[in-house]
């Protein structure tokens, strides 16, 4: 391989967090995500012996409860899920060249330094995968490919714990279903099929003409990764967060005139880290589903969630829509225009350098 890419996913990331601090859960159905008190809302995932009974991410609440009506369920405890995501990406960095985070619990690393310690790609795989075992009791999925779409799709392939190393990328591509490409989406996929093209070796061997004729010349990148030819890279690092928010969705919507509390509860939920703020934003989405956002810019970068509360308020006020029966369904804030602390300080260095 010119370029040894391994993709690393956490194995039922957010319950496996909430295992490794209560053992009690070990062994049985957990989900996380909406309340059966709520009777609204999704699952955001679930254990692997949950799977058994069919929850998953995005299943309503109101089913999970009647496939596993003795699960445990649980709140989302985001704050925990971030720290122990950073503490698995700060092992995994040891092993990249480069690394890149693409979600919580998923990262690219360029591999092709380290895997040259090791007789074959598997026991370098296997070394990463037990390490963040042993580091963070959190298992991960992996998969090795020299191309980085080929990777992810093999990380999913032998999970939990599973490592799937792909040597010749054309013969493990080829019976696999062509959904797997990220970019064949529902709508595509139904058009795939009245052409016959089900599966990714279809598609690598259709005529690109015809298939430019039914789908614009877009589907020739798609068709190139179908053949897999993919010559992306691991972008070096995940670049720095671009804005911190919460959201909040009611169990039954709520007046208008009601939000304050609400307001500062999500205020006093929002993981502001080491960074500072210059733009502060309000979403509403009303019970009609009609949603609005407002911003508001500051001259300089703030940290106070005082701040933030009063112009929360100010854009709640502007929205000239107090009408005592309007209700709303859900709240969101956000502060944008971040400035990390260490930048801040460089900059302020810099600024007193030149005094
Ligand atoms: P995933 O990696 O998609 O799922 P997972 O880690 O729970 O399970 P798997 O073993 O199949 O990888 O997502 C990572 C976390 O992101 C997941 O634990 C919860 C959260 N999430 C949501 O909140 N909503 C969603 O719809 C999905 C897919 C994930
Ligand atoms: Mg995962």
């Amino acid at each position: 391989m010119k370029q040894i890419i391994a993709h690393i996913d956490m194995d039922c990331f957010f319950a496996a967090c909430e295992e490794k601090y209560d053992p009690s859960l070990v062994g049985k159905p957990v989900a996380i995500g909406a309340l059966p008190s709520s009777n609204r809302g999704v699952l955001c995932t679930a254990n692997y012996e949950a799977r058994k009974y069919g929850l998953k991410s995005a299943l309503p609440i109101s089913k999970a409860i009647k496939l596993c009506p003795n699960g445990t369920y649980l709140k989302p405890n985001f704050i925990l899920y971030k720290n122990e995501s950073s503490n698995v990406m700060f092992e995994l960095k040891k092993f990249a060249t480069f690394i890149e985070q693409v979600s919580i619990d998923e990262a690219y690393l360029d591999i092709t330094a380290f895997a040259k310690r090791f007789p074959n790609i598997e026991d370098a795989a296997k070394y990463i995968q037990d390490h963040i075992y042993n580091t963070t009791k959190l298992k991960c999925s992996i998969g090795v490919s020299e191309s980085r779409y080929v990777a992810k799709i093999a990380s999913d392939f032998k999970k939990p714990y599973g490592i799937t190393v792909v040597n010749d990328m054309k013969s493990f591509l080829a019976p696999l279903e062509v959904t797997k490409i990220s970019g064949i989406g529902k709508k595509t996929f139904e058009k795939l099929k009245k052409l016959n093209i089900l599966t990714i070796d279809n598609l690598a061997k259709y005529n690109t003409f015809k298939l430019i004729d039914n789908f614009g010349t877009w589907i020739i990148g798609l068709q190139e990764l179908a053949k897999g030819n993919d010559k992306s890279k691991v972008n070096e690092e995940y670049g720095p967060r671009k804005s911190i928010s919460k959201e909040m969705t009611f169990d039954t919507d709520i007046f208008l005139t009601n939000c304050d509390n609400y307001i500062t509860e999500l205020i006093n939920e929002l993981d502001m880290d080491k960074y500072s703020f210059k733009t502060v934003s309000l979403k509403v989405r009303f019970s009609d589903f009609n949603t609005i956002s407002r911003d508001i810019s500051l001259k300089i970068p703030m940290t106070s969630k005082e701040i933030i509360k009063n112009k929360i308020q100010y854009l709640l006020n502007s929205l000239k829509c107090t009408n005592e029966e309007t209700k709303v369904r859900l709240l969101g804030i956000k502060v944008s225009n971040l400035i990390f602390e260490a930048d801040q300080q460089m900059t302020i260095n810099s600024f007193c350098a030149e005094c």
